[in-house]
């Protein structure tokens, strides 16, 4: 993208920023222009941000990954040595389980998430499958608990002890498929540092706290790891035999947003406007999308941009004429998923303040001047 931070006028004739929005400058929380997805891909310089720590600091000729643990054989792999193995590379959706929490009612804690803590990207690395096999994975391993180099003191109750690293685990099943990848590049470049250079995981399909960023550790356990990211932080309750537990979130639940208009936009009456966004899926494909323009109460089908590709979103449009009539609009959008599930109506409590999922009211004026 060139030309970033300045403004530009676009065809609808309105300025927009290019560049990111902050929610939290240190560590760094942005998020993406999401009324800006005029490319499948998110430019890199556009794609969202989200830290928990500061930035470690990480160079190439010293980068080490670590993979050990419930494996026959450990081993420990240079920047050089994990590049001259077969990559792949491969499109994936990124979605932060928070994103869209500043639609929750009432307003509840944590970043104030609009509609961009989501962005499109391709991404080469090798498989996790790949290393995996190559350290000889026990066969009674359950889990792969991938560790970043960031660390620091959380800031929700109850805290830990001491200091912690980021770290996610992946059920076996899961870091087995051939999605998952040890990631070096993002749209055909080196890793930029903000999104986890020199090396990643990318989990596609499931919420973004998987995709672990500069990541130093791979280790195969026996046991459930319980961590603190994946119990006090990314979690949610599940009914098991009438009783709540806690799970750590996993895949992303079937989603669409609203891009254009924007929030409280003002639109001219009687004329064609173009309503376009984007819906994604987790493990599953996304195979229809209706809008609204009156509040929910009927449903137009629009159309797809993009085609199928399973854990990248698909963007879509709708040509509306706009009424004649002033006032105020409430747009929705939803999606169904190829097995004919449509997006809830309501958000699910049990996922506390994640998995924003339900249709995403847009209130926009319609007025003559
Ligand atoms: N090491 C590390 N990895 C991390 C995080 C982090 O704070 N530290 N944040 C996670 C979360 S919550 C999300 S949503 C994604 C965001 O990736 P991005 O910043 O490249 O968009 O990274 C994940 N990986
Ligand atoms: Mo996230």
């Amino acid at each position: 993208m060139e030309g970033s931070k300045t403004n530009y006028v676009d065809n609808t004739h309105q300025f927009f920023s290019v560049g990111l929005t902050i929610r939290q400058k240190e560590p760094k929380n942005l998020e993406a222009p999401f009324d800006r997805i005029d490319s499948y891909l998110t430019p890199t310089e556009l794609f969202y941000i989200r830290s928990h720590f500061p930035i470690p600091a990480l160079d190439r000729a010293s980068y080490q990954l670590r993979i050990d643990g419930a494996v026959r054989s450990p081993l420990a792999l240079s920047y050089e040595e994990l590049r001259s193995m077969p990559s792949e590379t491969r499109v994936a959706t990124l979605e932060c389980a928070g994103n869209s929490r500043v639609f929750l009612v009432p307003q509840v804690q944590g970043a104030q998430w609009e509609l961009g803590a989501v962005s499109n990207a391709e991404w080469t690395g090798v498989p996790l499958r790949a290393l995996l096999e190559r350290a000889g994975l026990a066969e009674d391993a359950c889990e792969i608990v991938l560790e970043g180099a960031d660390r620091g003191m959380p800031k929700e109750e109850p805290m830990p002890p001491i200091p912690i690293s980021y770290a996610w685990s992946l059920p076996r099943a899961k870091a087995l498929r051939s999605e998952v990848l040890i990631a070096y590049q993002m749209n055909g470049r080196q890793l930029p540092r903000d999104h986890g250079f020199p090396v990643r995981a990318i989990v596609p399909g499931h919420y973004g706290m998987a995709s672990v960023k500069w990541l130093t550790g791979i280790q195969a356990v026996r046991e459930p790891f319980h961590g603190y990211w994946q119990t006090t932080d990314y979690a949610y309750w599940v009914m098991m035999d009438g009783k709540p537990v806690r799970r750590p979130l996993g895949e992303m639940q079937l989603k669409s947003q609203i891009a254009r208009p924007r929030v409280c936009e003002t639109l001219a009456p009687n004329r064609i406007y173009t309503i376009s966004g984007a819906a994604w899926a987790g493990e599953t494909d996304v195979t229809e999308i209706e809008v609204s323009t009156d509040g929910g109460r009927t449903w137009t089908r629009a159309e797809f941009v993009d085609p199928v590709r399973r854990h990248a979103w698909r963007r879509w449009k709708l040509e509306w004429m706009t009424p004649q009539e002033p006032g105020q609009y409430t747009l929705l959008s939803r999606a169904w998923d190829a097995a004919g599930v449509v997006q809830p109506d309501k958000h699910d409590r049990n996922y506390g303040t994640y998995v924003i999922n339900h249709p995403l009211p847009i209130e926009v004026f319609i007025d003559e001047s």
